[in-house]
């Protein structure tokens, strides 16, 4: 037995669709890479997969629970969406707006009302199939455009599952994405799996870009950090199992139809298969063959293109116009070039058995893959892995995710008919030595990556990633155990608290004027305060003139104003931390930074007694990235002889005193009131200073999840206020 955990696969649809035969029913298995790939995973009890049964859902006959209870025995549970949900969530908001937007056709897409809602409540559904079949240790493995919103659902209910994402289709460049009506849950809900996968680094890429544009979250190359939570982001380019391929070739009545299509009348076979859906390219690719025909006319007679298109999603009303623009004008085709000899276009408007595809690939010359955007394109693979003993071509579009991996096909930019038809042209005389090279190339890939491999890297990265969150997530911080502070505290003769103000004592808002404190706070600070054993100190980024209305009443508070440079004793003014510093390099540094604002609409300048600060929160983000570290390279030349510092921090520089720091000021108020203990509370980079500042035995608490060298954590300001509260009723 192996001790991998069980993988529960969740996809709109299962791998087995139930369909009614007579008055009973019958379940009838599909082929094709992903069934094929994660049949293993969910088979013999190593895991469930989950999905709709491909039937309007009958829920009140019996002969077809007992069958659909029979499936669940074998690892497929079948989740039933209402037809009232299901005609909103997937006619509408999956296939009529997210479809046509994620491949990048912004005019086509379209959104009804309600269609949102029904697509939340089949997530919901399938969220619950889930919730209800997992065991302990399970990982769960979502895919597709379809269940966007699941990762976040399943995490909301499971904070420490495993939670795999794959994208199967493109992920849009952020300017289309962003013409999304709820884009921001959408990206919410695939960051709350642990790994989100995509068919190429493009798309990744595209992801990581609408992140930062829409929700402000930076990302590194191949992962987002937030809220101490790390996603991975990664490429899995899918393949095909190819021996499902030529296993089918080499059958017997396989073998009898190539035969047949090889014997036919010696013209040249030009291949193309798809889903009959309008990111497929399929008019695109009959006038770009018509014009072949008509700027060559030696072709004429001498080539034959054999389109199989099967009938898809028509209930969308897009997709039954296409039908009908792709019938008229292989119509128009036929009836202006055609013989009574020749026909150009056989058109196959149907779905073509298993053994009649593979021999049409093993005889196909060229194989046209046109699409105007695709995720991958499996036929350009299946039709290499045909080509066993063939020397044929693949024309491939340049915006099909697999021409990133294909690069020995010839690229075709699809919208361009010229240039398709030259290519085309290309491909038929290619002499038979370069076809043979190209194909080696090519066949070498489509058997080393396959749907296996496929689906073993992505498993194994999620557990890589799944096993990291639980690193950072896990002990390195720990909950702050109060009784035990409570105890120490109550024994301590003297006690010093340093305490953040702007979110760890209340909670971060949008615009700094509004997070002044409420009477709470203050009646919370002067009874810490009342205490003659504590020294109570609130050390902050602010300067004095924001401290001193909002703070200055509070009897025996100590305040700390811009990171260390000034500070006030109670009762005292204030006064700067080291006398005599002299801030007159802010009359050099301001227009530096003026200019920059004027670079970088949004951004402004924040002038404190003793520092200066350009932010540039509001600002193009990643425009801003780069002023910002070309800013930070011209002052480190200016101040390179002084004591003043440019320093990064979350979308700001901030130019100040290299002194100035909250470790500086922790420490001087540790040395004046010989505290036997120490607490210090903070929540950003600034307070890892005054983290570093403390004593091995003292008491650090960062506020949030995120790494820290802070020896305890707690996670809000609420929950910061109600330690403090029970520190002095202890
Ligand atoms: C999505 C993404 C991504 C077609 N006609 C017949 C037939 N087929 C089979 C092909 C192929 C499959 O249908 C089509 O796969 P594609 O990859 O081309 O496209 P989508 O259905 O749009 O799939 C796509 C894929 O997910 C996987 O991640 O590559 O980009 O859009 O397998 O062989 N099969 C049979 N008769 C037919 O007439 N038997």
């Amino acid at each position: 037995m192996s001790d991998e955990p069980r993988t529960v696969v969740v996809s709109y649809r299962l791998p087995l669709t139930l369909r009614r035969v007579g008055p009973g029913w019958r379940g009838e298995r599909s082929t094709g890479g992903l069934a094929t790939a994660l049949g293993p995973v969910v088979r013999g009890g190593r895991g469930l997969w989950v999905g709709a049964a491909g039937d309007a859902a009958a829920a009140t006959d019996p002969e077809r629970d007992a069958l659909l209870a029979q499936w669940e025995r074998q690892g497929f549970v079948a989740v039933d969406i209402p037809p009232a949900i299901h005609a909103g969530f997937y006619d509408g908001f999956a296939n009529g707006a997210l479809w046509p937007l994620f491949h990048h056709f912004p005019t086509r897409f379209q959104t009804r009302p309600g269609d949102w809602e029904a697509y939340v409540a089949a997530n919901r559904r399938f969220c619950d199939a889930v919730l209800e079949r997992l065991q302990p240790g399970d990982r769960v493995w979502v895919h597709d455009y379809q269940l966007m919103l699941l990762p976040a659902m399943l995490r909301e209910a499971r904070p420490d599952l495993a939670i795999g994402f794959f994208l199967h289709i493109p992920f849009p460049a952020s300017e289309v994405f962003r013409v999304l009506p709820h884009r921001e849950e959408l990206l919410r809900g695939l960051l709350a799996a642990d790994l989100v996968g995509f068919q190429t680094w493009g798309h990744a890429q595209h992801f990581r870009w609408a992140l930062l544009r829409l929700l402000g979250i930076d990302s590194g190359l191949d992962r987002v950090e937030r809220e101490g939570r790390v996603t991975r982001i990664e490429a899995f380019p899918i393949g095909i199992a190819p021996e499902e391929f030529t296993r089918t070739l080499a059958t017997p009545r396989a073998q009898a139809r190539l035969a047949e299509l090889r014997a036919r009348d010696g013209r040249r076979l030009v291949l193309a298969v798809d889903r009959l859906d309008y990111t497929k390219g399929i008019p695109e690719r009959l006038r770009a063959f018509r014009l072949l025909l008509e700027r060559h006319p030696e072709w004429r007679g001498r080539v034959c293109l054999v389109q199989v298109a099967v009938p898809s999603r028509e209930r969308v009303s897009r997709y039954r116009e296409l039908r009908r623009e792709v019938s008229e004008l292989v119509g128009e085709i036929n009836g202006e070039l055609g013989t009574p000899e020749w026909t150009p276009v056989v058109y196959l408007k149907r779905a073509v058995a298993r053994e009649e595809l593979v021999a049409l690939y093993a005889a196909a010359d060229v194989c046209w893959v046109a699409p105007l955007r695709d995720g991958m394109n499996l036929v350009a693979k299946e039709y290499v892995a045909c080509q066993e003993a063939g020397a044929g071509v693949l024309l491939l579009s340049e915006l099909a995710g697999a021409a990133a991996e294909m690069g020995e096909a010839l690229h075709v930019n699809p919208y361009d008919a010229e240039g398709s038809a030259a290519t085309l042209v290309r491909a038929l005389t290619l002499p038979a030595p370069e076809r043979q090279e190209r194909l080696a190339a090519l066949r070498v890939r489509v058997h080393h990556s396959t749907a296996h491999t496929w689906a073993a890297r992505f498993l194994g990265r999620l557990g890589a990633a799944a096993a990291e969150r639980v690193l950072h997530g896990g002990p390195t911080v720990r909950p702050l155990p109060l009784p035990d502070l409570a105890s120490a505290w109550n024994r301590a003769e003297r006690r010093l608290l340093l305490l953040d103000y702007d979110g760890t004592l209340t909670p971060l808002r949008p615009r700094p004027s509004e997070a002044a404190p409420d009477a709470d706070l203050v009646a919370l600070l002067s009874a810490l305060c009342a205490e003659p054993r504590n020294t109570v100190a609130v050390v902050s980024g602010r300067p004095a003139a924001v401290l001193d209305p909002w703070l200055g009443a509070v009897p025996g508070l100590h305040l700390v104003a811009e990171h260390g440079a000034t500070r006030r004793l109670p009762g005292a003014p204030w006064q700067p931390l080291r006398p005599g510093a002299n801030p007159e390099w802010k009359a050099h540094v301001r227009p530096l930074l003026d200019a920059f604002t004027l670079r970088a609409p949004g951004s402004f300048v924040e002038e404190k007694p003793h520092a200066l600060a350009w932010h540039y929160r509001l600002t193009e983000p990643q425009f801003g990235e780069w002023l910002a570290r070309d800013l930070l390279a011209t002052l480190e030349g200016v101040l390179a002889a002084t004591e003043v510092r440019a320093v990064p921090g979350n979308k700001v520089v901030e130019v100040r005193f290299a002194w100035a720091h909250k470790g500086e000021a922790a420490r001087t108020l540790l040395a004046e009131s010989a505290a036997e203990l120490a607490l210090a509370v903070g929540d950003d980079q600034t307070d890892e200073d005054l983290f570093a500042a403390l004593r091995a035995e003292d008491w650090s608490v960062v506020v949030g999840r995120q790494a820290s060298r802070a020896r305890f954590q707690l996670p809000t300001p609420a929950a910061v206020r109600a330690a403090l509260q029970a520190l002095v009723s202890a």
